[in-house]
């Protein structure tokens, strides 16, 4: 099984080097490039993405070739507005991950190089960044659907892992000053019900419309206080008691049972539920199952069980359509239970939530459901999103026929196939005692603590 998930990798790889080779990400059915306004003129998304993929699936040849395009193209020096949040997580993510895993100097280089090219979106009164920035010009601005002006909590609060680990081998502190300022102009601010509204606005510092999810614009600002904690050696107090307050109030307001008893997570707007889960929410069951052992005594098997909770209910929204991959956003109301209702839920972009949870179900219980789920996963996108030049995404899981919508995701490389071939391989690789996941299943070591007293002691 194992073998299988890496011929699909090589199947991703070799398409997107014969018809994209360069460019962002592949067009599998027109068979060109795809280029997303989120990268600006940035090139090569798929590549920086797929390096770290490469190297633990041992494809040496295709990670050399990988390595020698960033050596010779990767160029961040373009007159173009990229998204802060994307840029970080893919590419900043990716180069670090693949110098943790490879220890070529190139990518340490270039994720520095980059992290410096951001640093003008924190140029806003609060210290907030901004969520586009120009790169030539250094001038940000926000999403103009984005309530008054305001950024986005899962965009700044995603920024935190990255930038840590840019201080470390950079030896320059700028980057841990800016993400820990988030922190505390976080900290200052009253918090609705103990909740974190999806919006904030950088002139004013203060919140924006009182939308909360755990879904699209609030997942991985949690997911990064949980991962803060952990990756600096469980030192991190503050951003752990972020976390397990933050949890506790999204299960007093938002998560809920189904009449047949699956646990979903709503959305909440301004104290209304909105009975919808979306697939990015799916993420949180993982989360919950990491968070575990930091919990209260008493609380640790809670959060695991929920975290199995949040996996089976996502099973559900995938085993409950045709093609039994799952929709964009599934509901929990008008008489049905974690089915897409409204047509423009109903795609399936080749995200990578269900297979992060059961990943992590896998690796913390063992139990071998989580197994046959991820396969269940394999076969479906073998049957239905794998095509000539590559894989597609679909536009409607619940139909009888594929209708592709011709992008191959970067994060299909990067995230979906990386934790299916963890979850096929033993506990030993990559061991969740020493790594990290960025929010795009890219790799970052846990600063050890006493490495940490040893350089304080030897500066
Ligand atoms: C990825 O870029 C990351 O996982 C991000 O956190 C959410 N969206 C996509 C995958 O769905």
């Amino acid at each position: 099984k194992r073998a299988k998930i890496k011929e699909m990798m090589k199947h991703a790889w070799n398409n997107y080097k014969g018809y994209a080779w360069g460019l962002n990400e592949l067009k599998p059915i027109s068979k060109g490039g795809h280029s997303s306004s989120l990268f600006g003129n940035i090139k090569g998304a798929t590549i920086v993405d797929a390096l770290d993929t490469l190297f633990i699936m041992e494809m040496k040849n295709e990670f050399e070739e990988a390595k020698s395009w960033v050596e010779e193209n990767l160029d961040f020096n373009v007159n173009a507005e990229i998204s802060v949040f994307e840029v970080n997580i893919r590419f900043v993510g990716g180069l670090l991950s693949a110098y943790y895993l490879s220890g070529e100097e190139i990518f340490r280089k270039k994720a520095v190089e980059l992290g410096v090219k951001l640093l003008p979106a924190f140029h806003t009164p609060s210290g907030i960044p901004w969520a586009l920035l120009n790169m030539k010009s250094g001038i940000g601005r926000n999403w103009p659907w984005a309530s008054g002006g305001s950024s986005i909590l899962a965009e700044f609060g995603t920024l935190h892992l990255e930038f840590m680990h840019l201080s470390h081998l950079s030896g320059n502190p700028i980057f841990a000053e800016k993400v820990m300022n988030i922190r505390t102009v976080l900290n200052k601010l009253e918090k609705p019900q103990g909740l974190y509204p999806n919006y904030l606005n950088p002139s004013s510092g203060q919140w924006g419309q009182h939308h909360v999810s755990v879904g699209g614009l609030g997942d991985s600002f949690y997911e990064y206080l949980l991962k803060a904690w952990l990756m600096s050696d469980k030192t991190d107090l503050e951003a752990k008691k972020m976390y397990f307050d933050a949890v506790q109030a999204i299960e007093t307001h938002l998560i809920r049972k189904s009449s047949s008893g699956l646990t979903y997570i709503a959305e909440w707007k301004g104290g209304l539920l909105e009975h919808k889960m979306g697939h990015l929410t799916c993420f949180a069951g993982g989360m919950f199952a990491l968070g575990a052992d930091g919990a209260p005594e008493a609380m640790a098997q809670h959060y695991l069980e929920l975290g199995a909770e949040i996996a089976r209910t996502c099973h559900e929204s995938y085993n409950r359509t045709f093609m039994k991959l799952g929709p964009e956003a599934f509901r929990f109301d008008g008489g049905v239970e974690a089915i897409a209702t409204r047509q423009n839920e109903k795609y399936y972009i080749l995200r990578p939530e269900v297979m992060e949870t059961y990943m992590y179900m896998w690796r913390l219980t063992h139990d071998p459901k989580y197994r046959k789920w991820a396969w269940e996963a394999v076969e479906a996108l073998e049957n239905h999103c794998r095509v000539n030049g590559g894989y597609s995404g679909l536009r409607d899981v619940y139909l009888l026929h594929e209708s592709y919508d011709d992008v191959q995701q970067s994060f299909f490389l990067a995230e979906t196939l990386k934790y299916l071939y963890l979850i096929f391989s033993d506990d030993d690789l990559l061991p969740l005692e020493h790594w990290i996941f960025n929010s795009e299943a890219h790799l970052l070591p846990i600063l050890r603590k006493e490495k940490k007293e040893v350089e304080i002691r030897e500066e």
